[in-house]
């Protein structure tokens, strides 16, 4: 396969104006009639035609209603006699295609009887030919036909102008876009669903539908869906001035789904994971992602839509600015200031834990690639994650002291990209433009160039700050320097912008006001803008030498090395007004003290007691949320700590990150008991920021209580929590108890676990994260593998439906490193054979699923050499797909 080339971008020889698509349904063959109004592009120089496909049967092709020669170009079909000049022509095209052998999930599937697309990126072409990519915006016209019984409910995009009986039980309905779009926002759904449905009336007055379709028997779980998406459209009109466009936009949830959801114009299509919820069935944190993944969708409908990429380079233009707005919505849904803290931690915690892993590894890439092979494989966490922090340094570089964070100059800075852009297919380029433009002046406007090198450089810069304080002048110079690791295919970097936000403690805790040598300004904190490859930064007025408390927020994707001692950190951990630096200097204390043991060797307890004592200050501090405890009280996961290691045995860093946790366990077990008691039963149940905190923290305590029973043989709590597992009246409760008796490796946690599948066994999520429990519990005896492998044959497994391969397999491999790297490479064997099963069946998701191996590399022996036996077993079958060809050619180059 050959790469595909940013710089090769050439505009479409031909533009295709109108779609007027017919759909005769049929699983095992269902016909397309595709009547397309073309012309030429005036700006191209003239050539044939050649328009997608894949998996077509090709029927017919006219050209203005009569018969024309044509040629098949590998997968292409190719046109060489269409008519001269400029003006419209009318192509007619007639497929079949098989549906229900579709089980890649791209184009038009079955999942459960229904029939359903998914068409970015590269899907519609399964469905019939055409110019598939994003810059040919058609305006579509959409008419299914299939039988009434089987498929009562008939969707497309847009609104629907007609429907009707015909013969033989069958129906219509006729749908009209009246937007111009990309084909990968086409979709259609038919089958046997039913809909929540609310009208709304916007702030302009005008009046929607909003519709939630489910398959008949799940409408109670579309509550939290229906308010998602009514406080989503609120928001974007509220931040953004962004109304829905539509009379009517619906959700409909299936269960075969390669990823979250799909933002298809007016009809969105959602892996059920991110609708179906109620208190019984879904835990907090699927509440949280539902309302996540719909305020992304939805905010899609500009971002994305209404303006939408110039080609799949551009990605990130779309991705990564909606995923900036599905943050700050929730952010903004978290309402006080303690939750979004809360909110930026966890989202900066994904962020470090994949996204830098993923920059430092064989996968890297810029968040504008320069270069695929199978553009499915750049849907990542640098183009999604990453592309948000670029967005979001943006807004705090154009801030002002009128508007400190930035979000009154974004906002204009979107109205300017809107009126610039709306309706067409642009780059990350004019984006960073019309941010820029908008704000003149601004440290945005002055350094854009330069800025955009977070666009094209890949890799996570390092940041240094050295601080120097002198007593004699009472003032204090720090001193910030930055450089960037070499990635495949980039040896060198250039400087980035880096917006460095900071504060100032004294020794004891107190905030200091910054003044920079030479400003009248006095603030709480500021935002440095490191442009060059160092600088240093002079602040007046210091009585002592203060503490420094940098990146603050987060406010710029680097790893921070600011050298400062155990002591400092402490006093961060007890006193930063900022949350995020806050939980940070306990992460820090917990990675320093994890790091260390891994490389010293040392034997006795991982944790200081001075850390110890701190962390007991946190859990038990009078004023701190329940929810920050939980984050803060919460270990370095065993894949960050082992990426801060240049080389690493995952054996060991598993054995050093129980010993941090069971020394947590035992030396707060008063303080556990504590927070179990005064956080758990909390009346009736709501979803909120506040609440899921308590519930969080009550969960982590119990966690907690679990392991330090099972290592005291303490059988009081563990029949307290069986007994919290059995009684719970939400999923959340219930979870985290069944996790505690799972996690702590207690006898209890057989019969939990059957009695869970039991009480759960016809709710298709609830036994998805019964098998993700059992897949990524602790190996204490090698057990967990034989389990994996058993549960494979178990009757509700199947590997053909995404999200119960990813229960189980992904668990496994992914999440569970301890149990995955086996000195008998027992856990590499059954990736291998699981990539090549996927890949049979579906390549994006064995693609996904080969990435477990991204960093092989830096393990110690015996599991590197293993591990790369593994990976060229993968490579050594000769039909692999695209998708998990780039990924495993990348892996071993
Ligand atoms: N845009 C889709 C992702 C499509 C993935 C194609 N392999 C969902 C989203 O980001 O909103
Ligand atoms: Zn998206």
């Amino acid at each position: 396969p050959t790469a595909i080339q940013r710089e090769a971008y050439a505009a479409p020889a031909f533009w295709i104006d109108t779609v007027d698509l017919t759909f005769d349904l049929d699983p095992a063959k269902t016909r397309v009639l595709n009547k397309m109004r073309l012309r030429r592009n005036p700006d191209v120089a003239a050539q044939p035609l050649r328009l997608d496909g894949e998996d077509l049967n090709l029927a017919r092709v006219l050209v203005n209603g009569g018969g024309t020669s044509f040629k098949m170009d590998g997968a292409q079909l190719v046109l060489e006699n269409l008519p001269e000049g400029h003006e419209p022509f009318d192509l007619e095209i007639f497929t079949t295609c098989n549906p229900e052998k579709n089980t890649q999930l791209m184009g038009l599937y079955v999942s459960n009887d229904s029939f359903f697309t998914q068409c970015e990126a590269e899907g519609f072409r399964r469905i019939t030919y055409f110019l598939d990519r994003p810059d040919v915006m058609a305006s579509y016209t959409v008419t299914l036909r299939a039988d009434k019984a089987k498929y009562p409910v008939l969707l497309s995009n847009g609104n629907l102008v007609e429907q009707g009986a015909l013969d033989d039980g069958r129906h219509f309905a006729k749908w009209v876009d009246p937007h111009k779009k990309p084909c990968y926002l086409f979709a259609l759904v038919a089958g046997q669903l039913v809909a929540r449905e609310q009208r709304i009336v916007s702030r302009s007055g005008t009046e929607h539908l909003l519709q939630v379709f489910v398959r008949p028997g799940d409408l109670d779980k579309t509550e939290h869906a229906m308010n998602s998406l009514m406080a989503s459209v609120a928001w974007d009109e509220a931040r953004f001035g962004l109304p829905l466009d539509l009379e009517r936009f619906m959700i409909v949830a299936t269960s075969d789904f390669n990823m979250g959801a799909m933002e298809n114009k007016g009809l969105n299509i959602f892996n059920t994971k991110f609708v179906l919820a109620n208190p019984a069935t879904a835990t907090d944190l699927d509440f949280g992602n539902i309302e996540s993944v719909v305020g992304h969708e939805y905010f899609h409908n500009w971002t994305g839509n209404r303006i939408t990429c110039r080609d799949w380079f551009q990605l990130s233009l779309k991705e990564g600015l909606t995923v900036f707005r599905d943050q700050e919505f929730s952010q903004d849904m978290a309402g006080v200031a303690s939750a979004r803290a809360v909110k930026r931690i966890e989202d900066v915690r994904v962020l470090r834990t994949v996204q830098f892993a993923e920059d430092a590894g064989p996968m890297a890439h810029p968040v504008r690639p320069d270069s695929y092979v199978e553009i499915n494989n750049f849907y990542t966490v640098t183009i999604y994650e990453k592309g948000s922090e670029v967005v979001r340094m943006m807004q705090t570089l154009v801030a002002s002291p009128a508007d400190l964070q930035g979000r009154d100059g974004f906002a204009k800075g979107m109205k300017l990209y809107f009126e610039r852009h709306d309706g067409q297919a642009v780059t990350c380029d004019d984006f960073a433009q019309a941010i820029a433009d908008a704000n003149p002046g601004s440290a945005l406007a002055q350094n854009l160039s330069t800025f955009k090198r977070w666009y094209s450089q890949a890799g996570t810069p390092r940041l240094q700050a050295h601080g120097a304080y002198n007593a004699a002048e009472r003032s204090y110079t720090l001193t910030l320097s930055q450089s960037c690791p070499a990635t495949p295919d980039q040896a060198s970097k250039k400087p980035f912008v880096i917006p460095v936000t900071l504060g100032l403690l004294s020794r004891d805790g107190q905030a200091l006001a910054l003044q920079q040598a030479g400003s009248a300004d006095v603030l709480p904190q500021q935002t440095l803008v490191l442009t060059e490859a160092s600088a240093s930064y002079t602040f007046v007025n210091i009585d002592s030498e203060p503490v420094p408390s940098l990146l603050r927020g987060f406010s710029a994707p680097v790893v921070l090395d600011d050298g400062l001692s155990t002591a400092e950190l402490l006093c961060l951990l007890a006193h930063d007004s900022d949350p995020f630096n806050q939980w940070e200097a306990g992460q820090r204390l917990m990675l320093q003290s994890a790091v260390q043991a891994l490389t010293q060797d040392s034997a006795g307890p991982v944790l200081s007691d001075e850390l110890v004592a701190a962390l007991r200050n946190v859990l038990r501090h009078p004023e701190l949320d329940a929810a920050f405890k939980d984050l803060a009280l919460t270990l370095p996961s065993e894949n960050y700590i082992a990426d801060q290691l240049s080389m690493v045995d995952p054996q060991r860093v598993h054995a050093v990150r129980e010993a941090m946790r069971l020394q947590l366990a035992t030396a707060l077990q008063a303080d556990w008991q504590w927070a179990w008691d005064a956080h758990k039963n909390n009346g009736a149940y709501s979803p909120d920021a506040l609440s899921s905190g308590r519930r969080a923290l009550a969960g982590l305590a119990m966690n907690m209580l679990c392991i330090a029973a099972v290592q005291t043989g303490d059988a009081v709590t563990p029949g307290r929590v069986y007994q919290q597992f059995k009684d719970a009246s939400n999923m959340t409760d219930r979870f985290n108890a069944l996790s505690a008796l799972v996690v702590s490796g207690h006898a209890l946690a057989h019969d939990a676990l059957a009695l869970f599948h039991k009480l759960f066994q016809h709710e298709a999520l609830v036994i998805d994260k019964w098998f993700a429990l059992q897949a990524g519990a602790p190996d204490r005896a090698g057990d967990v593998l034989p389990r994996v492998r058993q549960l494979m044959q178990h009757a509700d497994f199947s590997l053909r439906n995404p999200n119960r391969a990813r229960s189980l397999i992904f668990s496994y491999c992914s999440a569970n490193p301890a149990a995955f790297h086996r000195a008998d490479a027992a856990g590499y064997v059954y990736w291998s054979e699981q990539v090549l099963a996927l890949d049979a069946i579906n390549p994006q998701v064995a693609a996904r699923l080969a990435r477990a191996m991204d960093r092989w590399s830096r393990l110690a022996e015996p599991y590197r050499s293993a591990a790369q036996v593994a990976i060229e077993r993968v490579a050594a079958k000769a039909d692999l797909s695209n998708d998990v060809r780039e990924v495993i050619s990348r892996a071993l180059n």
